[in-house]
């Protein structure tokens, strides 16, 4: 493998992933590369794992702190968790291994808004950040990084750190550079100055990431790849769902609410994001543009197509065969996408200035359009909040998409009230299901209530919505957000009992 260390004297720094590793020292806090299994260190991670395990049979205490971006792969949050090696854990992450160990209560995990984590890691409040192992594309001549497939944390890592360590992965394009905009300015108050970004494809900063070359206590080299994951093929629920909302966005062109071309695009992870992305494809709206957090397949489909013009994203998660496209078609896509620092991709100040039309997953959603994205039942996390909170409150028009029911129509997406709250009422404007589309917009809590009830519930639990409903409107201690506070957990409640919310 050809080296991408164009620089001389970093080239002297170059060693094995298990020397390189060995510098992380247990109780340390460690800043890693790393955004939806895009960009992350696939070679040191591994091996401090190993060294973690072996430190444990030894009868000796190791763990670390971990901050990332957001979800990476099992390389990195996986192998780490395997061996007990994580005390801390932030912000976003999906690996069912990290997963399960902070269910377990092995790890403690903070689940901080994508927006917020680098700007509290410059106020302090996380403590000191000892370490950064940050994947790049190059060490160019002049010294400073090329960044590879996501900037996420990274500038900020890779400032803050004591010592860094590289990885730098010539599998990643060497034509990725010119495609990022590294934003140096921003500042804590009381000095914060306006963000000078006024449309998705402006560029604010610089190519590449600048470091100190004295805080660099390691290179390794490495060509594997990302971990990237397949999308399902889409299915009819997704379909439904991403029909409903293209439906609802034609109706507020004919409305003279939105232009056009509409307003910047902002689309969550995993399938029914790809499924609307894949429906605005065939849809009647031009000139679209993209202010996001990841750049998925379906946005590449419309770069490709000439329907969207341009995409400001921090990460890409693209499937196997899309990021191949991505690493041989690289220059070309330099023009029409933008990878930032994630609390720039992710400002509120950016996102409230764009109008960004914000599309989210979620887990369930009450009769009152209060909204749960991060809990199962309650008590066990599922993934975390991600960027879902940093879009929803300052967009323009914020949505949510489920499928009415989950494990085979066990369990109501719409409960009569959220077994954990991330996304109030006063932010959720628009709930779709596979059933239908709620538009929330200046409606009050019992106007929200029918609409839900109506249009977005499955039809087995409908009627007892209603009737939860109804029965809330007698016993409630006040007639503006009714509740029957005895009953209002029972559902999942009776799921935990009897693996259904069906009643007997
Ligand atoms: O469980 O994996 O055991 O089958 O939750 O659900 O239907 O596969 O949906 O992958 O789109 O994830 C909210 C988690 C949805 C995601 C969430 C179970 C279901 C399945 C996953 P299994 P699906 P998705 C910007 C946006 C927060 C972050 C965010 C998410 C598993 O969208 O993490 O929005 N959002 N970021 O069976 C019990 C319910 C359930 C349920 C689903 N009501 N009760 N289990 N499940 N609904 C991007 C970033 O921030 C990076």
């Amino acid at each position: 493998m050809a080296s991408r260390i164009e620089n001389a004297e970093f080239r002297k720094k170059v060693t094995t992933a298990e020397e390189a590793a060995k510098l992380i020292k247990p109780g340390m806090n460690v800043g890693f590369s790393g955004f939806t299994g895009a960009g992350y260190p696939k070679e040191v991670p591994v091996a401090l794992a190993a060294q973690i395990k072996e430190a444990h049979a030894r009868g000796e205490e190791f763990m670390i702190g971990m901050w990332t971006g957001a979800s990476t792969a099992p390389e990195l949050d996986g192998a780490l968790a395997e061996v007990d090696g994580v005390a801390f854990r932030t912000p976003y992450q999906s690996d069912p291994i990290m997963r399960n160990k902070i269910n377990a209560g092995i790890s403690e995990y903070s689940d901080i808004h994508l927006s917020h984590l680098a700007p509290m890691v410059w106020e302090g409040f996380l403590g000191k950040l000892h370490t950064a192992v940050v994947e790049v594309t190059a060490i160019a001549e002049d010294g400073e990084l090329v960044p590879s497939s996501s900037v996420g944390n990274n500038k900020t890592y890779l400032q803050e750190a004591d010592q860094i360590i590289l990885e730098v992965n010539s599998w990643q394009s060497r034509d990725l550079e010119g495609m990022h905009d590294i934003y140096y300015r921003a500042a804590l108050p009381p000095n914060r100055l306006p963000v000078p970004l006024t449309h998705p494809g402006d560029r604010i900063g610089q190519r590449n990431f600048r470091v100190d070359p004295k805080k660099i206590v390691a290179i390794v080299e490495t060509d594997s790849e990302d971990r990237n994951t397949p999308f399902k093929p889409l299915d009819d629920d997704s379909r439904a769902i991403a029909n409903h909302l293209l439906d609802f966005l034609a109706n507020e062109v004919k409305q003279h609410r939105l232009p056009k071309n509409l307003l910047p695009l902002q689309s969550g992870v995993g399938n029914i994001a790809n499924a609307v992305l894949a429906g605005l494809l065939e849809g009647p709206f031009d000139y679209l543009t993209s202010y996001t957090e990841v750049i998925q397949d379906g946005m590449v489909d419309l770069l490709d197509s000439g329907k969207m013009t341009i995409a400001s994203a921090t990460a890409f998660s693209l499937s196997p065969e899309y990021a191949t496209k991505m690493n041989d078609n690289a220059k070309a896509y330099r023009s029409k996408i933008i990878l930032r620092p994630q609390e720039i991709s992710n400002h509120p100040e950016m996102i409230r200035r764009l109008g960004v039309i914000a599309c989210n997953g979620m887990i369930e959603a009450d009769i009152y359009g209060n909204v749960n994205s991060t809990h199962i039942m309650g008590s066990k996390m599922q993934n975390g909040i991600g960027g879902s909170a940093d879009f929803t409150r300052n967009a323009y028009i914020s949505a949510f998409v489920t499928p009415s029911t989950a494990k085979g129509g066990a369990i109501s997406a719409i409960v009569p009230m959220v077994s954990h709250h991330d996304h109030t009422e006063h932010d959720v404007q628009v709930l779709i299901t596979e059933q239908g589309l709620a538009d929330l917009r200046g409606l009050s809590p019992k106007q929200r209530a029918k609409k839900i009830i109506n249009n977005c519930a499955h039809p087995a639990y409908k009627d007892m919505l209603q009737e939860y409903y109804d029965f809330a409107l007698t016993v409630a201690n006040g007639l503006h957000t009714p509740h029957d506070l005895r009953t209002a957990h029972s559902w999942h409640v009776r799921f935990l009992e009897t693996g259904t919310m069906l009643p007997a």
